[in-house]
C-alpha cells in the first residue's frame, strides 16, 4: 500500500494553470511574443524563471534583456498572476479533490505538496486545503526544478517517506518526468498526447478516487 500522495497544485488541485497561461500571454504580448496552448504545455510545472527563459527563446529574444530586465519581467508576470488568484476560494477546488483528501486522511496516508509555485501556500489557504497537508515542499529550497526529481523527493521527505512509497499526481509533462525520476508512481491528469501513454491517466480529477489510486498502485 502506498504511504503518501505527492500533489502538484496548478492544474491538479485547481485551475490556476489557466491563470499562469493568461499571465504569460499578457507579458508575452507586451514584449512582442505570441504564445498558444501548445507552447504553454512546455511551461506547465516549470519554475517562473525557467518559464521566462523558454518564453524568450520561443520569441527569439534570448539575448534581448539584461539580467535586471529579466528579473523585472519575471516579477511583472507574477504580479499579473497574483492579481488573478486573489479571488480563488474553496469553490475553485477541482471536483473530487476534497473527497480524495478526506479519504486519504481517513486511511492514514500522508499528503504532501510538490508544487513548483512559490504561490502554493497562499493558494492552499485560499482554498481552505491547508489543514489536509502534512507537508509542503518549498520550491526555493530545491536546486533544480521539474523535470528534476528533487521537489518530489523533498515533498516525500517532509512527511517522513521515500518517494518510492508514494503516488505523485501531475498535469504537466515536466512534472510526470520528475515523478518518474523520483521513483514515485505517477498519475497524470490530462491527455496521453501531452503526458505520455505509458502511465496511468485520468481526464478529470473526478476520477481520482481513493479506490482508483489503490488500483493503480496494485497494477
Ligand atoms: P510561481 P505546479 C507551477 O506550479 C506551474 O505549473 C508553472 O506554470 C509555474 O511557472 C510554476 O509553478 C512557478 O509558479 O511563478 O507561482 O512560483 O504545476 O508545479 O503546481
Ligand atoms: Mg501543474
Amino acid at each position: 500500500m502506498f504511504k503518501g500522495v505527492l500533489f502538484d497544485l496548478d492544474g491538479v488541485l485547481t485551475d490556476t494553470a489557466e491563470y499562469h497561461y493568461q499571465a504569460w500571454q499578457r507579458l508575452g504580448k507586451e514584449i512582442g511574443i505570441t504564445i498558444d496552448r501548445t507552447f504553454n504545455e512546455e511551461l506547465k510545472g516549470v519554475s517562473r524563471e525557467d518559464s521566462l527563459t523558454l518564453l524568450l527563446a520561443h520569441g527569439g529574444k534570448t539575448n534581448d534583456f539584461t539580467s535586471a530586465e529579466f528579473a523585472e519581467l519575471a516579477k511583472r508576470k507574477n504580479e499579473y498572476y497574483v492579481e488573478m488568484i486573489q479571488q480563488v476560494s474553496p469553490k475553485d477546488v477541482y471536483p473530487g479533490i476534497l473527497d480524495l483528501l478526506k479519504n486519504l486522511k481517513k486511511q492514514g496516508i500522508k499528503i504532501s505538496l510538490a508544487s513548483a509555485s512559490k504561490n502554493g501556500p497562499f493558494l492552499l489557504e485560499k482554498m481552505a486545503l491547508m489543514p489536509y497537508f502534512d507537508g509542503i515542499a518549498d520550491p526555493s529550497a530545491v536546486a533544480k526544478g521539474k523535470p528534476d526529481p528533487e521537489i518530489f523527493q523533498l515533498a516525500a521527505k517532509n512527511v517522513g517517506l521515500q518517494a518510492a512509497e508514494c503516488i505523485g499526481i501531475e498535469d504537466a509533462k515536466a512534472g510526470i518526468q520528475a515523478i518518474i525520476a523520483s521513483h514515485a508512481l505517477p498519475i497524470g491528469v490530462g491527455r496521453s498526447e501531452d503526458l505520455g501513454a505509458n502511465i496511468a491517466l485520468v481526464s478529470s480529477t473526478k476520477e481520482l478516487t481513493f479506490e482508483f489510486l489503490l488500483s493503480v498502485w496494485q497494477t
